[in-house]
């Protein structure tokens, strides 16, 4: 079977419980829509459970792609700078959730912080792909609809930052798989929930403030939920 997570954001306990949960084994595949790091504790752990699994495959999501170019432009040599000083300099990242993810790669030796730049440097944007005839694109989010109708045009930051129109269906004949979002802020009823409908199906269900973490199958859209009683 052929799954799909989003918005992991350190929630690595969730994330585990939920491929319990769907009995993931070898012979499935997980796609995961981007932002796995920042917010949540175990973004960094999260990462390196990642990169080590073949049938596990992440996007890169703006918080994804924010703590690469941070921890990049730090390089190895983080320790020379001064924490106080460092949260001054990026207090946007930090503000918005990359504290958790700094926090954690000031502990790792040079040779795992390599390791994590390394593989944060290799996340695709997007993926396109069929499962039983039905046709996904799968990325952390997409711009609004005339935006991706020309699609050669599109910057790689729509796929990061981009606002989807939702009551709009893109193309009768693919379905748009994001996260980003969180389902409540498209429709309060879903807070927590998968939103499908025009063709979208929205998966950010906000696990990382408390929600479940969902996922679904793209087999059978049938929907899963974890959550844990923290
Ligand atoms: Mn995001």
């Amino acid at each position: 079977m052929i799954y799909a997570v989003s918005d992991i954001h350190g929630c690595y306990d969730k994330f585990l419980g939920l491929l319990d949960l769907i009995k993931f084994s070898d012979d499935d595949t997980m796609y995961i829509l981007g932002d796995m790091v920042d917010r949540g504790k175990d973004g960094i752990k999260l990462l390196f459970d990642l990169m080590d699994r073949k049938n596990i495959v992440a996007l890169r999501g703006n918080h994804d792609h924010t703590a690469f170019l941070m921890l990049k432009h730090l390089g190895m040599s983080v320790d020379s700078y001064d924490t106080e000083s460092l949260l001054e300099i990026y207090r946007m990242w930090i503000s918005d959730g990359g504290h958790t993810t700094y926090k954690a790669f000031k502990k790792l030796n040079k040779q795992d912080r390599r390791k994590i730049i390394n593989y944060l440097a290799t996340l695709p944007y997007y993926r396109e792909i069929t499962v039983n005839g039905k046709n996904f694109f799968l990325s952390h989010t997409i711009p609004e609809k005339e935006k991706m109708d020309s699609f050669d045009d599109c910057r790689m930051s729509d796929f990061l930052m981009g606002e989807v129109d939702y009551e709009k269906v893109y193309d009768k004949d693919r379905f748009f798989v994001t996260g980003h979002t969180p389902t409540g802020f498209i429709d309060e009823s879903y807070t927590g929930k998968i939103w499908q409908k025009n063709n979208h199906i929205a998966i950010d269900c906000g696990a990382v403030f408390g929600n479940p973490l969902g996922c679904i199958c793209l087999d059978t859209l049938e929907e899963f939920y974890y959550d844990t009683k923290e």
